[in-house]
């Protein structure tokens, strides 16, 4: 029940994760306090995003930090920074990051949890000033702690995350997560420095009429996809696509209607990764009501095979994720 305590809009993130931690007597605060570096993490990378456009000023004026990161790709100083926390944070063991071909040991061997992240996506909308994301996943280890963690620690289903969210740097910048206890969403207040909850409890609307497709694809999109874009014309739905995964998706989230990213000619796997960009989103999703697959298989479901493996997406209102999948079952 997630609404033992019911917080006001407004209460600091800090205070929100430290009371709902009392809701489970039993915590021991790792959870809380591994969300607490993430949304650390997350203001220091939004800062450095806020001053993108100025990265070659300051470097011309000298203004360089001692590592260099200033001359480096915000993808790749994001990456920096998350794992930075997550190191200095102590509570995880392990991670897997879009940034990097090789599992991630903190050296924490304590450490209880293991992080799967996307630091920062929509990395090609940067340099034109589009609201780009940050996704993540928080699982809990499966060996015993002592030691590295290995690859069933990170090749768990969606279904076994304790944690996920994401934090969208947009005309606001926002986290929203779940503990599977809800979804809720804060905003961040740059002259105070704090995210205050301001989108309790989000439910998405069970339908919508909006689309989100790169139809550049169409040619090769499946028989089902393509039918689905048509029926989406023929009730005249919007399309709206940004091409910035967590942009799109929480548009959706809040309005209602579909984010798609299907098998095309060129990623006839789907482009989409299922560990820290498919699963975290599918868990939010479901939690505020919603719904997400592969097309046939509840994307939590998925047992993947390898940390960087892709998989088609169809996610967002509950209706219309369903619509496209009867679709999809009738091309056979
Ligand atoms: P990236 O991880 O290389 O940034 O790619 C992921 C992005 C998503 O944010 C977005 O939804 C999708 O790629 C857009 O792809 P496309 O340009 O093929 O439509
Ligand atoms: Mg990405």
């Amino acid at each position: 029940d997630h609404n033992k305590l019911a917080l006001p809009v407004g209460t600091t993130l800090d205070r929100f994760i430290m009371r709902k931690q009392e809701d489970f007597p039993y915590a021991t605060g790792e959870l809380s306090q591994l969300l607490r570096d993430i949304a650390l993490a997350a203001k220091i990378v939004n800062r450095e995003i806020n001053r993108s456009g100025l990265i070659d000023i300051a470097g011309a004026y000298g203004n360089r930090n001692v590592q260099g990161e200033d001359q480096q790709k915000l993808d790749v100083i994001a990456n920096i920074r998350f794992i930075r926390a997550l190191r200095n944070g102590g509570e995880v063991c392990t991670i897997i990051s879009e940034e990097d071909d090789d599992i991630i040991q903190t050296g924490n061997n304590q450490g209880k949890y293991v992080v799967a992240i996307d630091p920062l996506d929509g990395s090609s909308n940067i340099d034109v000033n589009v609201s780009i994301g940050t996704i993540f996943s928080i699982y809990r280890r499966i060996s015993p702690t002592g030691r590295e963690g290995g690859s069933a620690d990170c090749l768990q289903p969606g279904t076994h995350q304790v944690a996920a969210g994401y934090v969208i740097y947009g005309s606001s910048t926002m986290l929203v997560y779940t503990t599977g206890n809800g979804v809720n969403g804060f905003t961040y207040e740059p002259s105070l420095g704090e995210f205050f909850l301001s989108h309790p409890n989000i439910q998405t609307p069970k339908t919508g009429t909006v689309y989100s497709i790169n139809e550049g694809s169409s040619d090769s999109f499946s028989p089902g996809v393509v039918a689905f874009v048509q029926q989406c014309k023929t009730e005249k739905f919007s399309a709206r696509y940004i091409g910035s995964l967590v942009a799109d998706f929480h548009r959706n989230l809040l309005k209602g209607g579909i984010y798609i990213y299907p098998a095309t000619a060129k990623t006839p796997g789907g482009k989409l990764r299922l560990m820290y960009e498919c699963n975290p989103l599918a868990f939010i999703v479901e939690q505020a009501g919603g719904k997400s697959s592969n097309g046939q298989q509840r994307t939590l479901e998925i047992e993947p095979q390898t940390c960087h493996e892709r998989c088609p997406l169809f996610i967002g209102s509950k209706e219309l994720v369903e619509q496209a999948e009867a679709l999809l079952a009738q091309e056979k």
